[in-house]
């Protein structure tokens, strides 16, 4: 096992790993900016280096200062976290050059997954299905127009450097074909700097299904079943789940199969995630291959009790992996919400500024990976993230309700943030039936909360009718009593149907 490991990251993911370090008995060594001098993954390692300005490309993305903080500290590993270097090939070469292990796939595996119609043709060759479309980019408008009339519309133009939605461009009819494929370019150019774009048949309301694998060196993979990530809004997870509501044994066996054959093509190693759009027939087509520990590996974790980091770790190590596909078991349900600083009432626009106060629900079935703490400054510069929380039931709706509870006593002050959203679709009947798709947030969900301010006008005028009632009766209760203390808190009263005082 490493003595040391560097983790070139921040925020909760840098928490999350730090606690496996502590838990393998690993000193720590993080990195931070200038902007996270205070931050609490700077605090929570045993040694933390100063690499540099705020902007992550002066920092967190500088391969150099990555590395020299890695030689100054000795550390003997490196773990990426998500995002930052996470998928970068040029990182893994230079930590091969350097003999530093870098806890993650190879160089090779990241490549050929971070080109969408390499990775098609990789995992397509193994035996995968990928979703109908070419293989290859395409070079000329006349060859679109010919793929496009052969797959028949619609269809999806997509960036072959892309991902994340960027450089996509859904084509209903061939008469806006040539101006879609336009925009599609130079979109992908301004993105990726790589303007070539390849087309796909469109899949109409998928769910997007993701499996998580875990390969080692000796070429033993295990997969740890499915996520379910359709609750998106502008391609952004913004709550994910495990076990999908729809995925049935017989077909959770199939695709975990796929996932591993894809993995192995590449000769896999570490933790990664196929994701899969799936129909309303259950048919499921691969999408990509994320080579990197995802935003949200705990729900897997909550389900399997396997800790998907530690593992990571152990296999850059050396070690074989620890299990077998025999021994990993989903019990039980879990769900995670991203809980943002951000103002879901002003179109979700990033809200950083400084955490006032702070008060992280707990309990029986929930967990909470958060990157910051009470008197703590959300930096502007970077993904403003507060934590994830996590929920575990026996059932769905268990965690469900553990969620609506957990997320009902989430304070944070200072910033705004996404938990009435959550709280919202946590209520929605909708997601309680576990009946949505990829369109759901953006197209459903808004649309119903949008038919209901009269509802939300009328709850506020009652409320404060009954307010109105009862700091009234207090003037006079306080009035006849004369009460020594003087007037009660009012919040005593109000928040309690009962009435009854506690104090
Ligand atoms: C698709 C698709 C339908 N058909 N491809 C969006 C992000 C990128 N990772 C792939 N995406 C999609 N690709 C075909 N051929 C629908 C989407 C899509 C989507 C996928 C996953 C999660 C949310 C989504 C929201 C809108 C569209």
């Amino acid at each position: 096992m490493f003595q040391k490991i560097l983790i070139a990251n921040r925020g909760e993911i840098a928490v999350r790993v730090l606690r496996a370090c502590r838990e393998l008995g690993v000193r720590s060594v993080v990195v931070f900016s200038e902007a996270d001098r205070k931050s609490l993954h700077a605090r929570y390692a045993d040694e933390a280096h100063c690499i540099g300005p705020a902007p992550a490309r002066e920092s967190y993305l500088d391969i150099d200062k990555v590395i020299e903080a890695a030689r100054k500290s000795d550390a003997q590993a490196i773990h990426p976290g998500y995002g930052f270097l996470a998928e970068n090939p040029r990182f893994a070469e230079r930590c091969e050059k350097e003999r530093i292990r870098l806890i993650g796939p190879s160089a090779h595996a990241m490549r050929t997954m971070g080109s969408k119609t390499l990775a098609r043709q990789t995992v397509a060759a193994a035996g995968v299905p990928v979703v109908p479309g070419t293989l290859e980019p395409i070079a000329t408008d006349a060859e679109v127009a010919r793929f496009a009339r052969e797959i028949g519309f619609p269809v999806m133009l997509k960036a072959t450097a892309g991902g994340g939605g960027k450089g996509m461009r859904l084509v209903r009819e061939e008469s806006d074909l040539a101006s879609f494929l336009r925009m599609a370019k130079s979109e992908a150019k301004s993105a990726f700097g790589d303007d070539s774009v390849y087309v796909e048949k469109y899949i109409e309301n998928p769910r997007h299904i993701e499996i998580q694998i875990l390969g080692d060196r000796f070429g033993n993979y295990v997969h740890l079943g499915e996520r379910e990530c359709s609750i998106q809004r502008r391609h952004q997870k913004v709550i994910e789940e495990s076990p999908s509501v729809i995925v049935t044994p017989e077909v959770r066996e199939a695709m975990g199969k796929v996932a591993i054959e894809a993995a192995r093509a590449v000769k896999y190693e570490g933790a990664g995630t196929c994701e899969f759009l799936m129909d309303r027939n259950r048919n499921y087509y691969f999408l990509e291959m994320n080579t990197r520990l995802q935003v949200e590996h705990p729900v897997t974790e909550m389900v399997t009790g396997i800790d998907i980091v530690k593992e990571q770790i152990r296999v850059a190590a050396g070690e074989k992996l620890s299990f077998r596909q025999e021994d990993v078991k989903q019990a039980g349900h879990s769900i995670e919400c991203r809980i943002y600083a951000e103002d879901p009432d002003r179109n979700f626009i990033p809200c950083p500024g400084v955490i006032t106060s702070l008060r992280v629900p707990g309990g029986p079935g929930v967990r909470d990976d958060s990157g910051v703490y009470a008197g703590f400054e959300i930096p502007i510069h970077y993904d403003p993230i507060i934590s994830k929380l996590i929920t575990w039931g026996k059932d769905r709706e268990e965690a469900i309700a553990r969620m609506r509870r957990a997320l009902s006593v989430y304070v944070v002050t200072g910033v705004k943030t996404t938990v009435p959203f959550h709280i919202r679709v946590m209520r929605n009947r909708h997601f309680i039936e576990g009946n949505f798709d990829t369109n759901f947030i953006d197209q459903v969900f808004f649309k119903e909360e949008r038919q209901r301010p009269l509802e939300h006008q009328e709850m506020a005028l009652i409320t404060a009718a009954i307010q109105a009632y009862r700091e009234e009766r207090m003037r006079s209760m306080t009035r006849r009593a004369g009460d020594a203390e003087g007037p009660r808190s009012m919040w005593k009263y109000a928040g309690r149907p009962s009435g009854r005082k506690l104090g």
